[in-house]
């Protein structure tokens, strides 16, 4: 009898821990579409991982991620294979299907089967000792080709393994944009050869140089390019350029923040920095930031005369001339200049991709549309991650970060592309970047701790299409990712008691 009771005990117990059918994996971004069926694929130590020609560093990529060492054919098999843009158009779209014992991704391009290669490992969840995949057929595609995260390494720095770690975590969520912030005021973090005194000088932290050398730049640009994410360098001029100033103060004004206009050495000057930015960085873009000049050039004699000149009467005329002259330079160089929405207002040239911040400066952004300008979004009330993530946790104390925590949930209920855009207007808008600025986080950890889990809301926004997204479902989504990156080494925020770490005072 008594064992008749434990007996059904048991039964009513694994009834209901059991769901009728298991919840599908917890995907970020979520794909577009997806079909779950019954059953699952088992991956075992003898799955073996089938790339042919172009398919076949992503087979190798898949296989080290999975640890998975079978080259000859296993009772099951990874298949990934290109396939005509006939039948997948977008290059970074994919299609997967897990059924019987063959898990299958295809696409027209290697990016495309990079990102089915990342669902699939989300999609894979061990049971104890044994892998399995569930059933499944997905098409997936981004809504958007610049899905960027900028990390600025100006105001404090951060080295290669900082940057490969989030390199890593940035291909694992299909973003595919690293732009580096590597000069400001507070430092110059680019090796330039011929100008030696930019580290020598402006790179020293408490007497100690603090920078990336060209060998470090090439080995990142590298990592990155294996990850599928372009690395973007930004070099910041006229304004924010304390550190070269003091390494060359002859190119620059009196304070010593922002570049001499006048001067005509100063262009020789820009002209061989952004040539090494050029060599170093493969991308098509240079980024050359152009925001925040303010009153630099006031009471300069060669400034003055380069204004009457020329016909120049403001200070922004002045930022106007020096960026066209920017411009110039760097489309000599054959690359693609990019700037902050301030150089709208200086007029620049609508070769000019423009980024978009001043949140409350929507009709900057609509200018730049109807000029022509390409766009990436990145307005500060959404993806600042310098912002404060709950009431009362750390973050940039700025005046116009008053509009309440800068939250996933903020993050979500957030539309990239404004409401009065055009389609062609539209169609300009490339994608959106946020970006991590550093004035007030100075170690690896409170890093992670601003970039993680936001990031993952930024990958959603970026991937998925337009449309409502629900708060609760994704922070339920976002749970079992946490895990994974703290489990993977990465500080990342569970919630607000994690704050208590950084709040000093
Ligand atoms: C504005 S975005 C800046 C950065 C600061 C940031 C702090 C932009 C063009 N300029 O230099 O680091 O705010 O939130």
């Amino acid at each position: 009898m008594v064992q008749i009771v434990r007996g059904l005990l048991i039964l009513l117990a694994l009834c209901l821990g059991a769901p009728a059918a298991a919840a599908p994996p917890a995907l970020i971004p979520m794909p577009l579409a997806a079909v779950w069926h019954d059953g699952e694929v088992r991956i075992g130590a003898d799955t073996v991982v089938e790339g042919r020609g172009e398919a076949a560093s992503t087979a190798d990529y898949l296989a080290r991620e999975l640890g998975l060492k079978s080259k000859r054919g296993g009772p099951s098999r990874i298949q990934l294979s290109l396939v005509p843009t006939s039948k997948i158009a977008n290059p970074e779209g994919y299609y997967l299907r897990a059924t019987g014992n063959e898990v299958l991704i295809e696409a027209s391009d290697p990016r495309g089967l990079f990102y089915g290669a990342q669902t699939l490992r989300q999609l894979v969840t061990t049971k104890s000792a044994s892998r399995t995949v569930p059933n499944v057929e997905i098409n997936d595609s981004p809504r958007f080709r610049w899905r960027g995260l900028l990390i600025d390494l100006g105001r404090h720095f951060f080295g290669k393994q900082t940057l490969f770690k989030i390199i890593d975590e940035m291909a694992a969520y299909k973003l595919n944009v690293l732009k580096l912030h590597l000069t400001d005021y507070q430092g110059w973090r680019l090796e330039i050869p011929a100008y030696p005194k930019l580290t020598q000088v402006g790179s020293l932290v408490d007497g100690k140089p603090q920078y990336l050398t060209t060998a470090d730049v090439r080995e990142i640009v590298q990592y990155a390019a294996e990850r599928h994410i372009m690395v973007v360098p930004e070099i910041e001029m006229p304004g924010h350029a304390g550190a070269a100033a003091r390494s060359y103060p002859e190119f620059f004004n009196k304070t010593g923040d922002a570049f001499n206009p006048a001067y005509p050495k100063t262009y020789d000057f820009v002209r061989g920095v952004l040539a090494e930015v050029a060599r170093l960085f493969p991308a098509p873009y240079v980024d050359f930031a152009g925001d925040e000049v303010g009153d630099a050039w006031e009471g300069m004699a060669d400034v003055d005369r380069l204004k009457a000149e020329h016909g120049l009467k403001t200070s922004n005329d002045v930022q106007a001339y020096f960026g066209r002259r920017v411009v110039a330079i760097i489309e000599g160089l054959g690359k693609r200049p990019m700037a902050w929405d301030d150089q709208v207002d200086a007029h620049a040239p609508n070769s000019v991709v423009i980024q978009w911040w001043r949140r409350d400066k929507p009709e900057v952004l609509k200018t730049a549309a109807k000029e022509g300008h390409d766009l990436v979004i990145s307005p500060a009330d959404q993806l600042y991650f310098d912002y404060h993530q709950g009431p009362g946790e750390p973050g940039a104390p700025w005046e116009g970060n008053k509009g309440g925590p800068q939250s996933i949930g903020k993050m979500l209920a957030w539309e990239p592309i404004p409401g009065d855009f055009t389609p062609e207007e539209s169609s300009r808008v490339l994608g959106i970047e946020a970006c991590v600025w550093t004035e007030f986080i100075a170690t690896e950890r409170y890093l992670q701790f601003m970039t993680f889990p936001r990031l993952l809301a930024l990958s959603e926004i970026a991937w998925r299409p337009k449309g409502q997204r629900d708060e609760a479902e994704f922070t339920k989504r976002l749970e079992p990712h946490i895990e994974a990156l703290r489990a993977r080494g990465i500080n990342a925020r569970r919630g607000e008691w994690d704050a208590y770490e950084f709040i000093t005072n």
